[in-house]
């Protein structure tokens, strides 16, 4: 890994970002892979979180980025992670791949199942992954997109700690249980989205406590299920909201057993549970989906990737955006400038986690 040394120029950035440190991606790589090392994380299991966290301030994506590494050292001290967990592959179907991912993070496990999830979705048009027993903290687009690059089409689906109250209701039940998506293009970035099934991500939330911001409206409910604006009343006592009121929560149900009970699995509720209050990542299991588009098609194959390109066209030739598109955007600027802005605040805690 490249060397950490990390006297940096603090730089001004515009707006309302607070001090910022530039990194480079290297820098970013190596201080994660560094951290959790230091807490006794496997070569192979801190290689892979390493490269996630830093794919994600690469792309601008803060609340998956180095502020996790806060929370994977969490895990680490109070958590039952098993810190050099080697996944085990189970061919189970000719469309189903199992990992176990032995309680160790999720990433690896993803890493190595995928590979046979690609050969068995070159052979049935549609193929299943799941994964078992695995701290999950990570965004999922990056695991949709290194499918998408296979050409196929991904779908990814993962609960978490019960935090979110369903609709018509105040108690936490479902997980912030995100959906990620993948489709190929040609010649073009994938169309990829990926959202958490509440209003927000629940790092989000934790970014506005950290900044002392007031939350937006929707976003959660103190104990009595009244609304709150108080990022430690809806983290602490009361509940998260989902997206689309009754419609994220029927969401989310499908997500907590798609991800659950199907694969067998835990529920967010019954992960939270095993927490005990440790405030470790949730661990639980992840369904993965891909689609062959080449097992579909009537025929015409490329005339239906055509068609798929119209369907964009008529989003962005009116002026609204893809998803995905802000985060490469992100990604090209990152790529180009050579270095991401860490909040001067976040490096000093994550280099406390060194000592
Ligand atoms: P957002 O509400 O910001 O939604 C993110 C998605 O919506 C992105 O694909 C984003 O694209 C797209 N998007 C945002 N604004 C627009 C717009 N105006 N037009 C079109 N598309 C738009 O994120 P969340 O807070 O819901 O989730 C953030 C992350 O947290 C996700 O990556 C998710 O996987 C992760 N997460 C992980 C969990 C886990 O258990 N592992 C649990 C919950 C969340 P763009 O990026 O380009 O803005
Ligand atoms: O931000 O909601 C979240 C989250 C939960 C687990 C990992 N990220």
């Amino acid at each position: 890994m490249p060397d950490n040394n990390l006297q940096h120029k603090i730089v001004d950035v515009p707006t309302s970002a607070p001090n910022c440190v530039a990194l480079t991606l290297e820098e970013v790589q190596a201080l994660s892979y560094r951290v959790l090392t230091h807490h006794g994380l496997s070569a192979a299991q801190a290689q892979a979180i390493a490269r996630i966290i830093t794919a994600g301030e690469r792309d601008e994506c803060h609340s998956h980025g180095l502020y996790r590494l806060l929370s994977c050292t969490r895990t680490l001290q109070n958590g039952g992670v098993v810190r050099d967990a080697t996944p085990v592959v189970s061919d189970r179907a000719p469309g189903v791949v199992a990992v176990d991912a032995q309680f160790g993070f999720s990433q690896l496990a993803f890493e190595v199942g995928s590979k046979l999830l690609i050969e068995k979705v070159r052979k049935t048009g549609i193929a299943a992954l799941a994964i078992n027993n695995c701290y999950h903290f990570s965004a999922l687009w990056p695991e949709v997109e290194a499918l998408v690059e296979h050409g196929v089409a991904a779908l990814a689906l993962t609960p978490s700690h019960s935090w979110v109250a369903p609709a018509g209701g105040h108690r936490p039940v479902f997980g912030t249980n995100p959906i990620a998506f993948g489709w190929p293009r040609a010649g073009a970035l994938p169309y990829v989205f990926d959202f958490a099934t509440s209003a927000v991500a629940r790092g989000e939330i934790e970014l506005y406590r950290r900044s002392g911001r007031a939350l937006p409206e929707g976003w959660g409910v103190d104990a009595e299920g009244n609304p709150s604006s108080d990022a430690s009343t809806v983290l602490d006592q009361g509940a998260m909201l989902t997206f689309g009121g009754y419609k994220g929560s029927a969401l989310a149900t499908m997500i907590e057993l798609l991800a659950g009970p199907l694969i067998g699995d835990m529920t967010s509720v019954e992960s939270r549970i095993v927490d005990a209050g440790a405030g470790a990542a949730p661990c639980h299991g992840e369904l993965v989906l891909a689609f062959d588009p080449q097992f579909f098609s009537q025929g015409d194959f490329r005339e239906d990737r055509l068609r798929a390109e119209k369907l964009f066209a008529g989003i962005t030739d009116q002026g609204a955006r893809l998803p995905s598109q802000r985060r490469f955007s992100a990604r090209s600027r990152s790529l180009a400038n050579g270095c991401v802005q860490i909040p001067e605040a976040l490096l000093k805690d994550v280099q406390q986690l060194l000592r």
